[in-house]
């Protein structure tokens, strides 16, 4: 009654059937404010639980998370009625972004969707607390971290296919839930207007999810041959370290012999495939060990490269909040990560630091986010985000291909810059991380996208997992799998929820990147031997890249960098070039490539 009468007094009221620019602008600056609250308390919540992993500190975690995604949910349908709205394009872009904000949409029927919240926390924590016991002749178990270490080191193969096993188990319990969670998760993609979660990610690159779907492919035949030469080349230099236990009649690799638990990154087997002639470069992995660097040393080399582009010294705040070595007394989530906990100063790495090269480049890659949070910081909530999820894993990694000889001989951590003839060696070194992922960062999601399709069914989950990493890595499980086992639950990124294909997109822009940079940088050499370090021209315009947040489509961002405003594998190509024709060479006599078994999807009886 009450209502009927104040709408019959003041028809345009604050819901009027025609609302205007300046309604929809005061709609989004309070959404704006409210989710703000609710996304920190949310990541506060998510820092304690995966910092101190309890059944307590998961269901808070669990809660704040559903709380955040219950007001959205609940925004994104009271923005409806602005749709026909014509605004202007910065105010239209906050609205079309608060639709795709969320990673993991629910459902608005609360049961269901606490429901959900406590699967994803409970997902991430069995990850977390996952662990490898080796049996009697160790008494310590194994976390992710120490089991990265072992298998980037391990050359006995009966081992490796123990520690890989080992590991693998951790995916198992995780089936059903994950299952359910599909489940749950679509129902909210469904309630927003997408088809299902996957399709609701594809939707969020400023394209249709056809389009984007289509310039994965495009780039994944650009990168295409040199992977198959890459492997091709590996593959032989396995079998004659390994015999039998490296050989395969379909010519396949088995996924543990390439010094990841993964198969994602190869760099750990240089010593095995480098070149017989090459001449003695330099250990990253030994030079840290030597000088006894910890943990806040290696961060310390990733920091000092930002200032030295002009960035500022990082918050003390980061310092006193920062988790970066594994704690003995409790459990942690070891994968490494980037937060930004108050969507200002309040930047954290929370990592599990070794005193290895790999970690050094993850250092690196890691504080490219915490850059990016506080680049773009000032800007309106929704709008500090980076250009399109790829960008934000390119930065740390555009940093660190300027890790060059010349760059660690300026830092004093080499006396001497190896010769020129230690260039196809150093690229090789590099290929053997940034060309071997190429396929995985591009097969995760595709499996994904499958399931959350309902293309794959939970009784397939496995084999469609194989059937991917068959195809396009051209790796093979070790030991027989079934569907009694769940391989993807042993990568973070699945039982944590993270779209994937931002890591293929990464490894794409991270040279449109630095070719960019390198040339502010006034440097016109080979591209592989440039580092911008101390060039305060790249630094600005990184700054002004990554100051532009998500508050332009993501083409502007590349173009305000770049000068293009298409993902473009070119520079990686030229990056490559010399070793490309140095591996056809090697590959002459060799067969290049591997067959698959039928689809093992659609095998006919
Ligand atoms: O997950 C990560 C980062 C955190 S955003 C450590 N990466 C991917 C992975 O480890 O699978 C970086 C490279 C790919
Ligand atoms: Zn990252």
């Amino acid at each position: 009654m009450l209502v009927i009468s104040f709408l019959a007094i003041c028809p345009r009221s604050a819901v009027s059937a025609t609302p205007t620019v300046a309604e929809a602008r005061a709609f989004m600056d309070k959404a704006e404010a409210e989710l703000l609250q609710l996304s920190s308390r949310a990541q506060r919540a998510a820092w304690v639980e995966e910092n101190f992993i309890t059944g307590d500190t998961e269901a808070i975690a669990a809660q704040e998370n559903e709380r955040a995604i219950a007001r959205t949910t609940e925004l994104v349908g009271e923005a409806r009625r602005f749709e026909d709205l014509s605004m202007p394009a910065d105010l239209a872009r906050e609205f079309k972004l608060l639709k795709l904000s969320l990673t993991m949409p629910a459902p608005t029927d609360a049961r269901l969707r606490s429901e959900l919240t406590r699967i994803a926390s409970s997902l991430e924590a069995s990850y977390g607390s996952g662990k490898y016991c080796p049996g009697p002749s160790e008494t310590k178990c194994l976390g992710i971290d120490d089991l990265d270490v072992r298998m980037a080191q391990g050359r006995d193969p009966k081992e490796l296919e123990k520690l890989w096993t080992g590991w693998h188990k951790v995916g198992a319990p995780m089936r059903n839930r994950y299952a359910r969670f599909v489940e749950l998760s679509n129902q909210g993609a469904r309630e927003l207007g997408f088809p299902d979660t996957g399709a609701m990610w594809r939707s969020n690159y400023d394209m249709t999810p056809e389009e984007f779907s289509a310039d994965l492919e495009r780039l994944w035949q650009q990168v295409k041959p040199l992977y198959l030469e890459l492997h091709t080349y590996v593959r032989r230099r396995l079998i004659e370290k390994y015999g039998a236990a490296a050989k395969r009649a379909d010519g396949m690799i088995p996924a543990d012999l390439l010094g990841n638990m993964w198969a994602q990154e190869w760099g750990n087997i240089y010593d095995i495939v480098a070149p017989e002639s090459a001449p003695a470069t330099y250990d990253l992995t030994k030079i840290l060990t030597d000088r006894h660097t910890g943990p806040r040393q290696m961060v310390e080399f990733g920091e000092n490269f930002f200032t030295s582009l002009g960035f500022s010294k990082l918050p003390d705040t980061f310092w006193q909040r920062s988790l970066l070595a594994r704690p003995r007394d409790r459990d942690v989530v070891c994968h490494a990560s980037a937060w930004d906990i108050d969507y200002d100063e309040d930047v954290r790495l929370k990592l599990c630091l070794h005193t290895t090269a790999d970690d050094f480049t993850t250092v690196h890659h890691e504080l490219g986010h915490d850059y990016y949070f506080l680049a773009f910081r000032k800007l309106p909530f929704l709008f500090r985000g980076s250009a399109n999820d790829g960008f934000h894993e390119a930065i740390g990694d555009t940093i660190a291909l300027s890790i060059t000889p010349e760059y660690l001989k300026k830092i004093g951590l080499i006396e001497q810059a190896p010769p020129a003839s230690a260039d196809i060696p150093l690229l090789l070194r590099s290929a053997l991380d940034k060309i071997a992922f190429l396929p995985f960062g591009l097969l995760i999601d595709k499996w994904r996208w499958e399931v959350f399709s309902g293309q794959v069914k939970p009784a397939d989950y496995n084999k469609a997992w194989w059937a991917l990493r068959e195809e396009y890595q051209g790796v093979a499980p070790p030991v027989d799998r079934s569907e009694a086992d769940f391989d993807p639950g042993a990568k973070y990124h699945i039982p944590d929820n993270t779209p994937y294909a931002r890591y293929f997109l990464a490894r794409i822009y991270q040279f449109q990147f630095y070719r960019a940079l390198c040339q502010s940088a006034g440097y016109s050499g080979p591209l592989h031997r440039c580092s911008f370090y101390e060039s305060k021209e790249a630094g600005a315009k990184l700054k002004s890249m990554l100051e532009l947040g998500m508050s332009k489509p993501w083409p502007v961002a590349m173009r305000t960098l770049t000068g293009q405003d298409k993902a473009d594998a070119t520079p990686l190509i030229e990056y490559y070039r010399p070793l490309l024709a140095w591996l056809k060479q090697q590959n002459e006599e060799q067969k290049a490539g591997w067959s698959i078994p039928r689809d093992p999807l659609n095998a006919q009886p």
